[in-house]
């Protein structure tokens, strides 16, 4: 019993966490196809004890199923996300080909589930879902619970990107050159033609002509698409998309959980103390803010967790009052950053 499934893309990085995480939930399913790009099919691959055979994601692999969770980057999506969608199938997509499409959910089940309401499976009617991006999911599950008490008006958000976010091939390149930089030869530098091991580096995506990357200007966005999200609910001010964002985003040789520092400014007062009992309180967070012993979150001890990580809760000292917070928050990019999150937007279509 249950819906039938697809995965695209099920060789990545993401793919494989997308099989996890459906494992780890239980989620319930009563066919799964294995798809991926020509060059990967024919793998075979064990899922809960039964081979698959992984298949060449082709226009007719939609026939018969419910949901499919895309994670193959944002030229696939386009061309096979629609092709699925006509098939009357749900596509839950982790790439920005329709994030900012208008009448396409944008959805973090614990900030704005109610961006999807009519959207089930067994309604005979396809739909897409996207996933936001990885470094927006992070934030914005700290920053919206805190919103929602007191609006954001401002946030400045400065990021450190794991290997993960760059595929499974940017986090194997990071691994051969710590060990090349070790044993002192020259790094192979492939995916980011520049030494990542012992470095970092500005985003590697394209820089924009006002000087951010897209990366950055995806959180920008994203943020924006329903105003800081779902104030919506609490504060009935729909489509709010009035908070001013700005970000630098930074590659750091970590292996796959994205840590951020964010700083909000809020249009009234809210204690730090006020702050921290939310953040405790809210969904899928975790806090880690032990001042005492220098105790805060840290992307290891967040790597294949599902809870996002919120510490250095703190009064911003450069604002009068209690009007800004600056807050650090780490969470496993591959899991709540991307499978976990689409695998949640799964369980609400059932
Ligand atoms: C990274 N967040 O860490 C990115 C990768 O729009 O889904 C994911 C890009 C996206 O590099």
């Amino acid at each position: 019993t249950g819906p039938s499934l697809a995965v695209v893309g099920v060789t990545g990085a993401v793919g494989q966490e997308f099989l996890s995480v459906i494992q780890d939930r239980d989620f319930p399913f009563r066919s799964i196809k294995m798809l991926a790009s020509k060059r990967s099919a024919g793998q075979s691959l064990n899922f809960l004890g039964q081979n698959y055979v992984v298949e060449e994601l082709t226009r007719d692999s939609f026939d018969d199923v419910d949901i499919a969770l895309f994670s193959a980057g944002g030229s696939i999506s386009k061309e096979f996300g629609p092709l699925a969608v006509e098939r009357g199938t749900i596509v839950v997509d982790n790439s920005s080909a329709f994030r900012m499409q208008e009448g396409v959910p944008l959805v973090v089940p614990e900030v704005n589930p109610e961006a999807m309401e009519g959207i089930k499976v067994g309604r005979g009617k396809g739909a897409l879902i996207a996933n936001p991006n990885c470094s927006t999911i992070i934030c914005l599950m700290a920053a919206t619970p805190l919103h929602r008490h007191s609006k954001v008006v401002r946030m400045v958000v400065s990021t450190y990107q794991a290997a993960s976010g760059a595929g499974a091939a940017a986090m194997r390149e990071l691994e051969q050159q710590t060990h090349e930089v070790l044993e002192g030869k020259p790094p192979t530098c492939k995916i980011f033609q520049r030494q990542y091991a012992f470095n970092l580096f500005s985003h590697n995506s394209a820089v924009l002509p006002n000087g951010y990357n897209e990366e950055e200007m995806k959180l920008v966005k994203e943020t924006r698409k329903y105003g800081l999200v779902s104030l919506v609910v609490f504060l009935s001010v729909r489509n709010d998309t009035d908070v001013k964002v700005t970000a630098t985003c930074i590659r750091v040789p970590v292996m796959r959980a994205h840590a951020e520092s964010i700083n909000l400014q809020f249009e009234n007062p809210l204690h730090e103390d006020t702050a921290r009992d939310i953040l405790k309180k809210a969904p899928g967070l975790v806090i880690i803010d032990d001042r005492t012993s220098n105790n805060f979150p840290t992307p290891l001890e967040v790597s294949n967790q599902d809870d996002v990580a919120v510490g250095r809760i703190r009064r911003d000292v450069s604002q009068e009052g209690n009007y800004g917070l600056d807050i650090f928050v780490c969470g496993d990019q591959i899991r709540k950053g991307a499978a976990l999150n689409a695998v949640q937007i799964a369980e609400m279509l059932l």
